[in-house]
């Protein structure tokens, strides 16, 4: 048997976290020979509802389970951990501008980025699934200057599993008949999903669908269907986002498949013309559990510009928080 593996979960009573550690404690993660120790962070208020999620993760009996944890410290709950789940964040609430939604996160990423830094395994692994994300993981990096940067990542898989639905839904074929998907920028509606170098069933998907699909239904539908889910459900995405958190990390952990690539948000290291060091998000593969960036890919005027967009918002979330960056 393989020696556990600690995990961390922040905003472990909320509703993503609710599907979200599941599916960790099943192994679908880190895989289904890997024992792992959940440790779970929350708000003080919120730990008596968390409580009751422990309880539910008992029952399951899950046998790849080897112990669970519940804190409101983020000392205790990142102590060795090998992966950081960073799922719970401040919701903009009435009234709120985004400039202080940018600020009352700060907040958080700064405190959980310094105890990552003093307690967590040297090669922790960082997840940042709360919003702001990219910036979120921006901040967290910022605070964590003993851990490798690249360590520091955020989501924008759920983006990817979205834009790989829809082609597959638009050309009749299954989201495994699409490939080379990817998701530049940030996770907002300023994203751009790029089909120029995707495939289906090996076919160049921009000669199955038309131009004009592809620029006034699929990009806006990618981009906005966060809002579309809590316009039908009542509520945010939650079991989609808490499995496209055990995508991103499992192949992270354990490789991307061969002939094909993932979308991570990652901090750039200048390719594409990308400013260095904001959390971007690039095509990736994955081994040995490290990414690289996927390189020499035709980036046409079409592309370039939504590009740059989604990279200034990035830069003005950055400059918005700078005074609170170390
Ligand atoms: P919920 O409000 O259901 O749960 C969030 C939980 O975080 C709450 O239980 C809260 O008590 C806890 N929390 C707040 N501050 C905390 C702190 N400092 N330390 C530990 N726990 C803390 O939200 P949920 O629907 O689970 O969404 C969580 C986050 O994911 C939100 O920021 C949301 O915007 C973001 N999302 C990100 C997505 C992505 O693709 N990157 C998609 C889904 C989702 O919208």
């Amino acid at each position: 048997m393989k020696a556990p593996m600690r995990v961390a979960v922040t905003g472990a009573a909320g509703q993503i976290a609710y599907s979200l550690l599941f599916r960790v404690a099943s192994g679908d993660m880190l895989g289904k020979d890997q024992p792992v120790i959940l440790q779970l962070l929350e708000i003080t208020p919120a730990l008596d509802a968390l409580k009751g999620v422990v309880m539910e993760l008992d029952d399951c009996a899950f046998p790849l389970v080897a112990g669970i944890t519940m804190s409101d410290k983020p000392e205790e709950a990142f102590k060795d951990v090998d992966v950081a789940l960073l799922v719970g964040a401040r919701p903009r609430g009435p009234g709120m501008e985004r400039k202080d939604l940018l600020e009352a996160n700060a907040a958080i990423f700064s405190v959980q980025g310094k105890a990552l830094n003093d307690v967590a395994s040297r090669d922790v692994k960082v997840l940042v699934v709360g919003n702001p994300a990219n910036t979120n993981a921006l901040i967290a990096q910022r605070n964590a200057p003993d851990l490798n940067p690249a360590n520091f990542t955020a989501m924008t898989r759920l983006d990817h599993n979205r834009a790989l639905a829809q082609l597959a839904a638009k050309t009749d074929a299954h989201t495994t008949d699409v490939k080379q998907m990817i998701i530049w920028g940030n996770h907002s509606a300023t994203q751009y999903p790029d089909i120029s170098q995707a495939t289906v069933k090996g076919q160049a998907a921009s000669g199955l669908v038309a131009r004009d699909w592809y620029e006034t239904d699929f990009i806006p539908t990618v981009q906005q269907r966060g809002a579309a889910i809590i316009k039908a459900r009542g509520a945010s995405s939650a079991a989609s986002a808490g499995s496209s958190a055990v995508d991103h990390v499992r192949d992270w952990v354990l490789g991307t498949p061969a002939g094909d690539w993932v979308s991570m948000a990652i901090p750039s290291d200048g390719s594409y013309g990308i400013e260095k060091g904001l959390i971007y998000s690039f095509p990736v593969t994955c081994k040995n559990g490290r990414y690289e960036i996927v390189q020499g890919l035709d980036i046409d005027d079409f592309s370039r510009e939504r590009m740059s967009v989604t990279e200034q918002e990035l830069r003005e979330e950055r400059d918005g928080v700078a005074h609170l960056l170390p």
